[in-house]
């Protein structure tokens, strides 16, 4: 009955607003496109628009951020799964927040809130993406990899390619993505098609296995290591260690046998400098592939006469370590890997500035709804933060929450407001019970007392015992507005 009830109010919801709403017009007299563009696994400092300091080039996002807007704090929710690029990817498609979304596996319970249908409706994928965007006039294609995302959402998309492209060649690498794009917009061509569109433009790298081309690996002094029983050689023309790199986390990250931590091909269980660095100039061959595949369709917008038309998004899906905090995968909360780069170009948008943002990967459903005079679906929680990229505001809220629980529960949470940021793990069966809080103004990298430039923890100075305080309620309050189901050992009871 609920359910039921339920559907008819997404639906007359969605009916009424449909006929009460004409999507925006540009001043080109035709509705804006939108190109969504998402890398797979990709931490912001690896992008000299968050760091000036990586060796990286990305000419091509360097261009998008001098004509738009670059998002300081962009953010995923968290993840319940070890696979993070699965909730993300739900988050991002639908609009809604970690706890309120399904799995990609049906009889999957790594949310416990699935089956109840007030938190996960049973037809979210009727209003996700591709599905809102096809209900009002706009022509829908992805290309992406396979798997690790929301199937019942991705399957609405009108035009659909999903293959993992993770090698080191055009054919097995990100071309291939930027292939299906090229050949999209030649078919719209030859047929005159005048609709909107709204691409999804998804890579398969820099996730790993992190194959990078020729040429591309020589640049930043890498080699595709698969031999576990040696080193990579070093080599001067790497990227740099990162500033937050150690050689261990001081506590175990409470997800046993981790693949990302013990399994990826080149690093294995290994985090000594010349396998971080060989690791980080394949990221960056493979992050520096992307820009240049990004490149072609955006000339061949241009060439078409749409790039002016166009919101084009680039973001991730999540960050990643790579040897910060001696961790090597995406399963932490770190700014590393807890933030994801987010570049926004289009009508409207003010070029080359910078703002706060505190956004999440779910609102851009309806930011991109809201810029294109789409009406938001009724189960999208996200808000729109349009004003922030036309300058109107810096930033669209105050608390930021995320969650990684994929391994032993409850897992590891935080919370952030302005520079604090408290970060709790409870893992292993009460083994590992540690507070971290940080104040980012003073300590922008998380560093801990293990690292070269020691920071104590602030979690320990009494002298901010108040502001402890406050955080660890915040954090409570941020666990069950958002539905979680589980509480850490010094949280009560509910
Ligand atoms: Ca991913
Ligand atoms: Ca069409």
């Amino acid at each position: 009955m609920q359910k039921m009830q339920f559907s008819l109010f997404v639906f007359l919801a969605c009916w009424i607003s449909s006929n009460a709403t004409a999507a925006e017009e540009t001043p080109s007299g035709k509705r804006p496109n939108v190109l969504f563009i998402l890398a797979d696994d990709q931490s912001p400092f690896d992008l000299k628009l968050y760091n000036p300091v990586s060796k990286l080039d990305t000419p091509t996002l360097d261009r998008l951020a001098s004509e738009g807007m670059v998002i300081d704090g962009a953010y995923h929710m968290g993840s319940w799964s070890g696979a993070v690029c699965t909730p993300s990817r739900h988050m991002i498609m639908s609009g809604r927040t970690v706890w309120h979304i399904p799995d990609r596996k049906p009889n999957s319970k790594s949310n416990p809130n699935i089956g109840n249908a007030d938190r996960v409706p049973p037809d979210l994928a009727d209003y996700t993406m591709a599905a809102v965007f096809n209900r009002a006039g706009y022509d829908t294609m992805r290309t992406c990899k396979a798997g690790n995302s929301y199937d019942a959402a991705n399957k609405k998309f009108t035009v659909l390619h999903q293959s993992v492209k993770r090698g080191a060649t055009d054919e097995t690498g990100s071309a291939w993505h930027a292939e299906r794009v090229l050949d999209y917009l030649a078919d719209r061509e030859r047929t005159h098609d005048e609709d909107p569109f709204l691409i999804y433009f998804g890579f398969s790298h820099p996730h790993d296995p992190r194959n990078g081309k020729e040429g591309l690996l020589e640049k930043y002094g890498a080699v595709n290591h698969t031999d576990k029983n040696s080193l990579p050689p070093a080599n001067a023309n790497q990227p740099e260690l990162p500033i937050n790199y150690l050689p261990e986390h001081p506590f175990h990250h409470g997800h046993p046998k981790l693949r990302d931590e013990v399994a990826v091909s080149g690093v294995w269980e290994k985090r000594d400098e010349r396998t971080i660095r060989n690791e980080l100039g394949r990221e960056f061959a493979c992050s520096e592939n992307i820009d240049i595949q990004i490149a072609r369709v955006l000339e061949k917008l241009d060439a078409m006469g749409e790039l002016d038309n166009t919101y084009i998004f680039y973001t991730a899906d999540h960050g990643m370590a790579i040897g910060r905090h001696g961790l090597q995968g995406k399963q932490n909360l770190y700014q590393h890997t807890w933030r994801v780069p987010l570049i926004v170009k289009g009508p409207g948008i003010p070029a080359g500035r910078r703002a706060t943002g505190n956004t999440y990967l779910l609102d851009v459903l309806p930011t991109l709804c809201d810029l294109t005079g789409v009406e938001a679906p009724e189960t999208s929680e996200g808000t729109s933060f349009r004003s922030v990229l036309e300058g109107q505001t810096d930033s669209i809220r105050d608390v930021l929450f995320g969650v990684y629980c994929g391994g032993t529960k409850p897992g590891m949470r935080c919370v952030k407001q302005g520079d604090w940021k408290l970060i709790k793990y409870d893992v292993l069966d009460g083994q590992v019970r540690q507070t971290q809080l940080f104040n980012l103004a003073q300590n922008p990298h998380e560093f801990l007392i293990q690292h070269p430039s020691p920071h104590p923890n602030l979690a320990d100075d009494p002298k901010y015992a108040e502001r402890l305080e406050q955080m660890e309620a915040l954090l409570l309050s941020e666990m069950k507005r958002l539905d979680d189901p589980y509480r850490l050992w010094d949280q009560p009871k509910d």
